[in-house]
C-alpha cells in the first residue's frame, strides 16, 4: 500500500503541482465485471472454497458478494481507509463496514469534487462572504459568514448526503463517471442556519422557482469564467426546515475538503445540490441553468429505456428525491462465522425525502425475508439504524442481503434498478458474504 500525501499538504500547495500527484491503486473495478462473464455456479463454489447451501436461488449473472467487494485501503490525511476513485478531481468513497457509526465522522465521509477545490490559504473565514442575488431576489445582499452566524437562528441536524452516482459501478452496460461502489453516502451532524431564514431576510419575488449555488472551487480547465458545478433545487425544497447553510460538521468547523468555511445541505436529493465553498446563492425565476443542470448531468430518462440506449437531452429529467436504500455496516463482508451462534448484523437505511418503513434481511439469496428491528430517524432526513440476528441452518457460503421499503411501499430492487445512461440512482440491495463453519 502506498502512502499518499495528506490533503492539507496537497491542497495547500500550488494546485497544479498538487493535481499531478499520482496515487497507486492496483485493483480495477472493471475486472469484477470479467468475473460475471467467466464464472458458473460450480466454479463459484470452487473459488469460494465452500458449498453454497442456497445455490439454487443465486441469480444468474450476479457476482458473489465475496468477490464483488474487494477494496484496496488508501491512506489519506484526515481520512480513515477510504477508497480512492479518482485523483483529478479528487474522489474517494467509504467501505460499508467503515460506515458503522450512527453519525458519520469526518474521517469517514466520502469526498466528491467536480473541480479544483480552493486551497486553505485562500480561505479566511473572517473575510468570507456569501452574495445573494438572482432575478427573484428582492434585495441583493452580501452577507459575511459572521453576519450569517449572528443574524439567524442556529439549527443542528443529522442529514444524510449521498452522491447521485453512488452504486454506478454495478450498471451493465457500464456508465462513464466515477465508479462508485456503495460508499458515496454518509450521515454527519451539521450546524448552520435555514436557507429559508436567509431567503426571508433578503426577500423573494413571487416568480421565484429555483434556489441555486456557486462555490469557490475552480473549473478543471483552469478557466476562471467557468464553474465546475452550479446546481440548485426548486424553491419548495430550499425552504424546507431541513435545508441548511452550514459551517460545522459534528461540532467542528467544516473540513476544507467538505466545503469550508460554509456549504449548503439539501439532504435526500443527489448531494450535487449541496454546494461546497458556498459564496453565491441565486434565487432564480427559471429552472437553474448552471453547470451540470442541463444535458445528461444528474438526469435520468423521463421514461424507462432499454439498457444501453442513447437518450436525447430533451427526454432526460432532473433527479429530485433519491430512492430508498440501505447498507449492512456490520459485520464486514467476507467474515467467518460459527454455526452455533447467532450472527448479529446491523446497518442504516434512508429514503430521500421519505422515511424507511421496514427493513428485511435474507440469507438465502432472496427466497425468504425476515423483518429487522428498525429505528425511527432522529430527525427528518437522518438515516435510520437497523439490526437483526441471523441463525444459519448449516455450514457453507451465505450472503446476507438487506432490503428497505419506504413509507409509500416502494422497495429496493434485489438486482438492479432501471438502467440509465449516466448510471445514477442504483439502490439495489447491499449484500455481504458470510462463511459459516461448524
Ligand atoms: N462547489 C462544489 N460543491 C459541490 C461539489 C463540487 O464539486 N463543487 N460536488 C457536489 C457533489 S457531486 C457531491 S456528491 C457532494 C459531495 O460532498 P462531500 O465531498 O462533502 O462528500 O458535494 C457537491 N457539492
Ligand atoms: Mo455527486
Amino acid at each position: 500500500m502506498k502512502k499518499s500525501k495528506g490533503l492539507h499538504e496537497l491542497y495547500n500547495k500550488d494546485p497544479i503541482t498538487a493535481d499531478k500527484f499520482v496515487w497507486g491503486r492496483e485493483s480495477d473495478p472493471i475486472s469484477r465485471r470479467g468475473f460475471l462473464r467467466k464464472a458458473g455456479l460450480a466454479s463459484m463454489s470452487l473459488a469460494l472454497g465452500s458449498s453454497i447451501p442456497f445455490a439454487k436461488n443465486f441469480p444468474a449473472g450476479m457476482i458473489p458478494a465475496a468477490f464483488s467487494q474487494s477494496y484496496d485501503p488508501f491512506q489519506l490525511y484526515g481520512k480513515d481507509d477510504l477508497i480512492l476513485l479518482n485523483d483529478r478531481p479528487f474522489n474517494a468513497e467509504t467501505p460499508a463496514h467503515l460506515l458503522d457509526d450512527n453519525v458519520t465522522p469526518a474521517s469517514r465521509l466520502f469526498v466528491r469534487n467536480n473541480g479544483i477545490p480552493p486551497v486553505e490559504s485562500q480561505i479566511d473565514p473572517k473575510k468570507w462572504t456569501i452574495h445573494i442575488t438572482g432575478e427573484s431576489c428582492m434585495n441583493k445582499t452580501t452577507l459575511s459568514l459572521e453576519e450569517l452566524k449572528t443574524k439567524f437562528k442556529h439549527h443542528t441536524m443529522q442529514l444524510q448526503l449521498e452522491c447521485g452516482g453512488n452504486g454506478r459501478s454495478e450498471f451493465t452496460p457500464p456508465a462513464r463517471g466515477n465508479q462508485w461502489s456503495t460508499g458515496a453516502i454518509g450521515c454527519p451532524e451539521w450546524t448552520g442556519v435555514r436557507i429559508k431564514d436567509v431567503l426571508e431576510y433578503v426577500g423573494v419575488k413571487e416568480d421565484a422557482l429555483y434556489v441555486a449555488y456557486e462555490g469557490g472551487d475552480r473549473h478543471l480547465s483552469g478557466d476562471s469564467r467557468k464553474k465546475p458545478i452550479s446546481r440548485g433545487v426548486p424553491i419548495w425544497k430550499a425552504i424546507k426546515d431541513e435545508s441548511l447553510i452550514v459551517w460545522e460538521m459534528n461540532g467542528m468547523p467544516l473540513p476544507l475538503i467538505h466545503g469550508a468555511p460554509v456549504r449548503m445541505i439539501c439532504s435526500g436529493w443527489p448531494a450535487s445540490v449541496s454546494g461546497k465553498w458556498l459564496n453565491k446563492i441565486l434565487i432564480r425565476n427559471i429552472v437553474h441553468d448552471g453547470e451540470k443542470m442541463n444535458g445528461q448531468s444528474y438526469r435520468v430518462p423521463c421514461e424507462p429505456v432499454k439498457p444501453g440506449s442513447k437518450v436525447d437531452d430533451k427526454d432526460m429529467c432532473i433527479i429530485e428525491s433519491m430512492p430508498v436504500k440501505s447498507l449492512i455496516t456490520f459485520p464486514k463482508s467476507g467474515i467467518m462465522h460459527n454455526k452455533n451462534s447467532k450472527l448479529k448484523i446491523r446497518g442504516h437505511a434512508w429514503a430521500g425525502d421519505l422515511k424507511v418503513k421496514e427493513l428485511f434481511c435474507s440469507y438465502d439469496f432472496g427466497a425468504t425475508w425476515k423483518k429487522a428491528k428498525l429505528d425511527r430517524p432522529i430527525n427528518t432526513h437522518a438515516w435510520q439504524h437497523w439490526e437483526h440476528d441471523v441463525e444459519f441452518p448449516q455450514s457453507g457460503y451465505y450472503e446476507i442481503w438487506a432490503r428497505a421499503v419506504d413509507d409509500i411501499g416502494r422497495s429496493q430492487p434485489v438486482v438492479l434498478p432501471q438502467w440509465n445512461p449516466r448510471g445514477y440512482l442504483n439502490n439495489a440491495c447491499h449484500r455481504i458474504a458470510v462463511s459459516v463453519k461448524i
